[in-house]
């Protein structure tokens, strides 16, 4: 299959020359509201080709091979990690023929540096010592597999799969939430690309109105990945163009809705009162929407992270996390952090600036992606 033929609905609209502006004021019910109409045919432009995003063309037989390629190129990506803390617990083991104290210390110690945060690593360490003590551990290698185990454990709480997410009801509304940086707007931009390989006809909505170039950085990325994007003109009201965006949504048949939103601080009170203003706008025009509220956390701020996951979640009703730049960290240990500390599920993880740098959380994979030699 070709990534650049359009969906079959959109691909009736052509863009002549006076539609390359984009507008389609018929179909939209304001007056500024624009969209890439026919960002597939503008995807082919020069410049906003696949070369620059990491867009590639795909068929069947790379579904295939998609397991095995999604895992070794996630270990690759894991990298940091993988020569940092995962390196000292190699180092920690070797030529280790029994367990000791200090063993037990120096490993707890190697993952609390590793973001774990002080809280998860107290609470594996409580039951491996315990096994210990018991005698049910008394060999390192077992030691070191157990250690994998519990890491495993801990997100079965937070029950971390994006799989579980059923796409329903259609147009399924996922807004996307978190501070200024941590890339909301690029994982937004994979997000919708892989949903629509795999058949979704989706819809991007750029609701940051308040940065510059928040919106023509959404567009292009509408342009680069062949996806309608439904905007107002920056500063405009952010809940006008959700609203907006939902509506056409419903209108053209979409799957998904992906809403992209200004980064703003959990202590920005009126911000935070915009977020709700824009979820309570988004259910009255489809009751239950928005359907997921994914909160995207920047893996290389730590345990910072950690701290904004508990505010936003106390200022709204985030129901999943996406880590992002998990790539450029040598402390891959904040995943766990974050899911033990928040029982919320991590639904993606970004490990590049590429469109396929995006993985739907899978701990097995992720824990063997950072152990596995
Ligand atoms: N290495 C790496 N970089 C990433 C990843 N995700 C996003 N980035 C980069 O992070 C930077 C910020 O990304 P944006 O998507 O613009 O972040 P944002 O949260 O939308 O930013 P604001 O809209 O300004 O709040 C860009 O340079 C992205 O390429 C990732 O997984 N790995
Ligand atoms: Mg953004």
């Amino acid at each position: 299959m070709n990534n650049w033929t359009n969906h079959p609905a959109e691909s009736q609209k052509v863009l002549t020359r006076e539609d390359k502006t984009g507008k389609d004021p018929q179909e939209l019910n304001s007056r500024d509201t624009e969209e890439n109409a026919d960002a597939a045919s503008l995807s082919q432009d020069k410049g906003a080709g696949p070369e620059d995003t990491g867009v590639q063309q795909h068929d069947s037989s790379q579904d295939q091979q998609q397991g095995g390629r999604f895992f070794s190129r996630l270990r690759e990506r894991m990298v940091r990690s993988r020569q940092g803390f995962v390196r000292q617990i190699d180092e920690l083991f070797m030529g280790k023929r029994q367990i000791d104290p200090e063993l037990m210390d120096e490993l707890e110690e190697i993952l609390v540096m590793a973001d774990m945060g002080v809280g998860t690593v107290q609470d594996i360490f409580d039951n491996l010592r315990l096994q210990v003590k018991r005698k049910e551990l008394t060999d390192p290698e077992a030691l070191r597999q157990r250690l994998q185990d519990s890491i495993v454990d801990l997100f079965a709480r937070a029950d971390s799969k994006a799989g579980d997410i059923k796409w329903e009801p259609s147009p399924f509304v996922i807004l996307v939430v978190g501070v200024n940086g941590v890339g909301k707007t690029t994982t937004i931009a994979k997000l919708a690309y892989q949903l629509k390989q795999q058949g979704k006809k989706v819809m991007l909505v750029a609701a940051d109105t308040f940065r510059a170039a928040a919106v023509e950085q959404l567009q292009e990325w509408g342009k680069k990945t062949g996806l309608p994007v439904i905007s107002h003109k920056s500063g405009s009201d952010p809940s006008a163009v959700a609203f907006d965006g939902l509506e056409a949504a419903k209108a053209r048949g979409m799957d998904v809705v992906i809403v992209d939103t200004a980064g703003r601080l959990h202590t920005q009170v009126n911000l935070m009162e915009e977020l709700k203003k824009i979820k309570r706008v988004m259910g009255r025009k489809i009751p239950g929407a928005p359907h997921e509220v994914f909160l995207v956390l920047d893996a290389t701020t730590g345990q910072n992270a950690v701290n904004q996951a508990k505010m936003f979640c106390d200022a709204t009703d985030v129901t999943g996390i996406c880590l992002t730049k998990l790539d450029g960290t040598a402390r891959g240990g904040i995943v766990a952090s974050i899911a033990h500390e928040m029982g919320l599920p991590i639904r993606y993880i970004g490990i590049g600036e590429k469109v396929e740098d995006l993985r739907p959380f899978d701990a097995r994979d992720f824990v063997k992606a950072l152990f596995e030699a």
